[in-house]
């Protein structure tokens, strides 16, 4: 049995230059999921944790108190580190420079969204935090710039996700493969579970809210129909699934095959998912383990950021069945 804590130091040591540092927010992330975990566990019983905060965050979605806590808990746990130069989340409009001692001399900014899915807290359904960690780009001893946090995925020097379902598990990369680690809550520890996981070239489940079928675009609706037509060497009809929660419905598409897709639609233009702290990190993820993420006609990991909080349409999962979905794209307007 393999602790995440050895895991950590075992990989370091495969880089002596390595300084610790990002070893350093990797076990403070390991942190925050076992604060989150524990809540989340409550949440049916404590008043205080479930429902709507009644705020809305920058984007104008109502933040449920567990986002809140989730941001909060992250944000703390990444301040008292001082291994990290700067945050930014979905839960806060402006990104946050660390601006210590320590703070304008880290090298690292992170990205989050600390509570994926979190309108299925309610109701008993995984949810997820993202992140995602970039060297910054401003000189070192300074606070940080925007410009740090608007980097292409390409750049991401570690990314990854907490999914607290039946189990609570943490699957990372730092561009050298993917492995997934579970929670063993009576022992406090995630043990690697998931060595160098790899997503299967094709699947036989598409993700997707077909709820908003008549805006999708044309690519989109006839993908959709070619999923679910018959075809014995494709094994087609596929399966649909959708937990409506990108980390769980990711997470299963990662160890069975499939695709989850989130596209634009006539009242979301560029979707609804954040290319830095959604789209980034999975696709980052997707592609270390062999899959393919793209917004329907580009990778996503090339895209040049603009804003912190911008939208972009995902198409993530199996290398096959993006391929094929993008060839749709490409063919119907
Ligand atoms: P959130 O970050 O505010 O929770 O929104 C992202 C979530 C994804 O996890 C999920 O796949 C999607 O939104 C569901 O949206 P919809 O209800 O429009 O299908
Ligand atoms: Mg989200």
């Amino acid at each position: 049995m393999k602790t995440l804590g050895q895991f950590i130091v075992e990989k370091q040591a495969e880089y002596p230059n390595a300084k610790g540092e990002l070893s350093g927010i990797l076990s403070s992330i390991r942190l925050v999921a076992k604060v989150i975990h524990r809540d989340i566990n409550k949440a049916g019983l404590t008043n205080n944790i479930i429902g709507n905060s009644g705020v809305e965050n920058v984007q104008g979605e109502a933040q449920m108190k567990l986002d809140l806590f989730a941001h909060n808990t992250m944000k703390q746990a990444l301040i008292a580190r001082e291994e990290v130069a700067g945050f930014a989340s979905e839960e806060e409009e402006n990104f946050v420079a660390f601006d210590t001692e320590r703070g304008r001399n880290a090298k690292y900014v992170i990205l989050t969204d600390p509570l994926d899915g979190s309108s299925n807290i309610d109701v008993n359904v995984a949810v997820g935090t993202i992140f995602s960690i970039y060297r910054r780009v401003s000189p070192i001893g300074t606070k940080v710039t925007l410009e740090d946090f608007l980097q292409p995925g390409h750049k991401q020097v570690a990314a990854g996700y907490i999914v607290y379902g039946s189990s609570t598990m943490l699957v990372y990369t730092t561009g050298n493969g993917v492995n997934g680690f579970t929670y063993d809550p009576s022992l406090g520890v995630f043990c690697l579970s998931h060595e160098n996981m790899q997503c299967p070239k094709a699947g036989r489940v598409y993700s997707i809210n077909e709820g908003q079928y008549l805006k999708f675009p044309q690519g989109v609706k006839k993908y959709i129909k070619y999923c679910q037509e018959e075809d014995k060497e494709t094994q087609r009809p596929y399966a649909s699934r959708y937990i409506g929660s990108l980390v769980s419905d990711f997470h299963r598409n990662m160890l069975k095959g499939g695709i989850y897709i989130y596209p634009s639609a006539t009242n979301y233009p560029n979707g609804k998912l954040r290319l830095l702290y959604e789209g980034n990190p999975m696709a980052f993820l997707a592609e270390q383990a062999g899959g393919l993420a793209t917004d329907g006609y580009t990778r996503i990991l090339d895209i040049p950021p603009t804003e912190l909080h911008e939208r972009v349409p995902l198409f993530i999962g199996s290398k096959e069945m993006v391929e094929k979905a993008q060839e749709f794209m490409n063919t119907f307007e």
